[in-house]
């Protein structure tokens, strides 16, 4: 078999685990409540702002939108509320509480096994990424984790996957990224790459038009994925074999 496939990169928020609204929303939630502000942000209000990547860009476009009275000298509280964020949201994922979808262990243990690189590629603060990646895999399994400011523009702009090819030396035609959203998929389509969607709650519904695969999850042999878009036939969960195709 002709074996294009050099690289698997992987998107961590949404895409390794559900870390949206049972992690980052309730750090945000508990770092506004520490500081003595009344914000809130539910479940729904959340899938809004997600509209916005990067949580301290998220903090601005929430208070430039809601508590515009706030006015613009607004870096610092922007820093330490997202300081406190990230600390709870580090606590929150030492409990071990948030685990990694469905097939993700299984796809990147194999993946790691047969001599294919790995990588990531995350909007999410650095210390974000590892800490989920600390408690569920082992990340030096990732040649490159390339996260929050590395770059200078965050998804939907393509840098962080420019930075990762480059730092992979790779042409994307031999890479497969792994994303959930509508505004990573844009990112990894503008770098040349070809994306699998696996959706969630919250971005079920985005358009994911460039994508060459939609699933709900990677699946296993014993709980295959559902097909939202794509032409897949006699596969039930995401292997080396299917990810090789893709890129054909
Ligand atoms: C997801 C994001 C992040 C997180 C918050 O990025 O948009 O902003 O919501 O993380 P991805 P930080 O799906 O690319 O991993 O507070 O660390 O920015
Ligand atoms: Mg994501």
């Amino acid at each position: 078999m002709d074996n294009l496939l050099k690289a698997l990169i992987f998107d961590v928020d949404g895409t390794l685990a559900e870390t949206e609204r049972d992690g980052h929303r309730v750090a945000f939630n508990r770092a506004f409540a520490e500081a003595g502000l009344d914000w809130y942000w539910s479940d729904s209000f959340y899938g809004e702002l997600l509209s916005v990547a990067g949580g301290k860009e998220r903090i601005r476009f929430y208070i430039e939108q809601y508590h515009p009275k706030l006015g613009n000298n607004l870096d610092e509280l922007i820093l330490e509320l997202h300081r406190a964020k990230t600390n709870y949201y580090y606590q929150l994922l030492s409990k071990g509480e948030i685990r990694l979808r469905l097939g993700v262990k299984r796809l990147i243990e194999e993946a790691y096994y047969q001599g294919i690189r790995l990588a990531i590629a995350t909007t999410s603060a650095l210390p974000n990424a590892l800490a989920l990646l600390e408690k569920n895999l082992d990340p030096s399994l990732f040649e490159v984790i390339a996260a929050g400011d590395i770059v200078p523009q965050k998804k939907p702009d393509p840098d962080i996957y420019h930075y990762v090819l480059q730092q992979l030396q790779l042409d994307p035609k031999t890479c497969l990224v792994f994303e959930d959203s509508a505004h990573g998929l844009q990112a990894a389509t503008q770098a040349g790459l070809t994306t699998v969607v696996t959706v969630n709650n919250y971005t079920i519904n985005q358009d994911f038009s460039t994508a060459s695969l939609v699933i709900n999850h990677l699946g296993e042999p014993e709980q295959p994925f559902e097909i939202l878009k794509g032409e897949i036939k006699d596969k039930q969960y995401v292997d080396l074999a299917l990810a090789n195709e893709l890129l054909k």
